[in-house]
């Protein structure tokens, strides 16, 4: 059959790449033709993305791919949820926040000051994180950006629109603001008019498969913008290689996010009680998952020891935490919200088991292994959790991403979930991005079961057993 070439941009919340996805009938080949750091910028006013560097970078990547590959039939963007850009008259308004900067607070109380967290998760079935774009709304009025803003674009959404002119929201993305019917079919015009949003501010939904527009960048061919899953956990689950419905994926980088699928959200106290998301998942698939602190814990505990002039090797680091004996390490809950912002986090973990009698490790190899003892028994109790809440049997665990680089994890994983842990792709985002492009261009044919399958007879995957 015919095979052919898109482009996937994947923006992460340390970095970026575009890639190029070779796919037909038979073939799925990845290759990255830019990586680029993304680094969030402080100053007075609070944490923020670095929009323009990371649009230039696009840019340029779609200009390496196309130099690269002359078949390339369209491009796609993803990258983490909820954060956005405000525009009037088609101008950015400031610059867009991070999500993990912390002046949703504030928000968080006007919003459950109108419409309680039970009620408010009947509408959009959300588990409760502060960042999440409802309450980052709410700040923003606080400040008096939506006095002037005329328009909100998810992060994937500005980018697209200054590559094409376009203004759209892409659903899965848009599922994250916490602002969409639990159906997925519009936004939420009842919350929006308790809560004092306009409802123009928000741009016509487009799903996954959709064409956007075409590229118009000084210089470069035109080529068409498809939207894909554009949140980044959205295209991680299209390339969980699963073989049948009976599986939990982990999608493992700076958030673990922990779940199943499902084909409709589940809305109960019970639910919301033990902290699952309803987002919406490409092919109208509910991601019914629960935000996992992640790898942030120990990527921002090497930060802190290097920022002590500490020489550390990551791989040397880890074998030292995978001899460290079982047991000789306590557990912490990687739920604490104190882990959230940017900081010492060595620190913060130390202070938790302090505050509950636990030992506090001595060693960075114990502060590693008792970080990711954590994140495995965290996923332990995600998974039965789910099994409990949706009836369904999870007899294998797939883990995609960065994180499933990590052997002691997938390891620890196995263990404390009783269940083998299928590990692969890495590069599950971008390789869930291309896909939905690649099916959107006539390049592959069927439903999530057949680009699963694509994946899985294309991959060397890597499997762990419980012992
Ligand atoms: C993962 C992710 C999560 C989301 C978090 C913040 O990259 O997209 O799914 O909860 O980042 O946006």
């Amino acid at each position: 059959g015919a095979a052919g070439s898109v482009t996937a941009v994947d923006l992460g919340a340390s970095g970026g790449r575009v890639m190029v996805g070779h796919v037909g009938p038979d073939a799925l080949r990845i290759e990255t033709v830019r990586r680029f750091d993304n680094i969030p910028v402080s100053i007075p006013d609070g944490l923020h993305w670095n929009v323009l560097e990371l649009y230039r970078n696009v840019c340029s990547g779609i200009a390496d791919a196309t130099r690269r590959c002359d078949d390339v039939a369209s491009v796609g963007i993803d990258s983490w949820a909820v954060d956005y850009g405000l525009l009037r008259s088609g101008s950015l308004l400031g610059i867009p926040y991070h999500y993990r900067d912390d002046r949703t607070a504030a928000g968080v109380r006007d919003v459950h000051a109108v419409v309680g967290p039970e009620e408010l998760y009947r509408h959009n079935g959300l588990q409760h994180l502060p960042f999440n774009t409802v309450f980052q709304l709410a700040a923003e009025r606080r400040a008096g950006l939506l006095d002037v803003a005329d328009r909100l674009l998810l992060l994937p959404d500005l980018l697209a629109h200054w590559l094409t002119g376009a203004e759209v929201a892409e659903r899965t993305n848009a599922s994250t603001t916490g602002l969409l019917t639990t159906d997925g079919r519009a936004w939420n015009t009842e919350l929006l008019e308790r809560l004092g949003f306009e409802s123009s501010l928000f741009a016509p939904l487009v799903s996954p498969g959709e064409r956007i527009g075409d590229t118009a960048v000084a210089g470069g061919p035109p080529i068409p913008v498809t939207a894909v899953g554009s949140h980044d956990t959205a295209s991680a689950v299209v390339a969980v290689p699963a073989a049948d419905e009976s599986f939990a994926y982990i999608s493992c980088g700076t958030w673990s996010l922990v779940g199943v699928e499902l084909d409709e959200p589940i809305l109960s106290d019970e639910s919301r009680l033990a902290g699952f998301t309803n987002e919406r998942g490409v092919d109208d698939r509910i991601r019914y998952l629960h935000n996992v602190m992640g790898l942030w814990l120990l990527d921002e505990s090497v930060a802190q020891w290097r920022s002590e002039g500490v020489d550390v090797d990551l791989p040397a680091l880890l074998a030292e935490a995978a001899d460290v004996p079982p047991g000789r390490v306590p557990v912490f809950d990687t739920d604490d919200e104190r882990f959230l912002p940017p900081g010492d986090m060595p620190a913060r973990i130390a202070a938790w088991l302090s505050e509950h009698d636990e030992p506090v490790p001595r060693t960075r190899a114990e502060f590693t292994r008792c970080i990711l003892e954590s994140l495995a028994q965290a996923y332990a109790r995600t998974i039965t959790e789910a099994e409990k809440l949706t009836g369904r049997t999870v007899s294998v665990v797939h883990i995609v991403g960065g994180g499933c680089r990590n052997t002691l994890l997938c390891r620890l994983t196995a263990e404390r979930t009783g269940r083998p842990v299928v590990a692969g792709p890495v590069e599950a985002t971008a390789t869930g991005n291309v896909l939905v492009q690649a099916r959107a261009a006539g390049l592959v044919h069927g439903g999530l079961d057949d680009l699963r399958d694509l994946v899985r007879r294309t991959h060397a995957l890597e499997t762990y057993q419980p012992s």
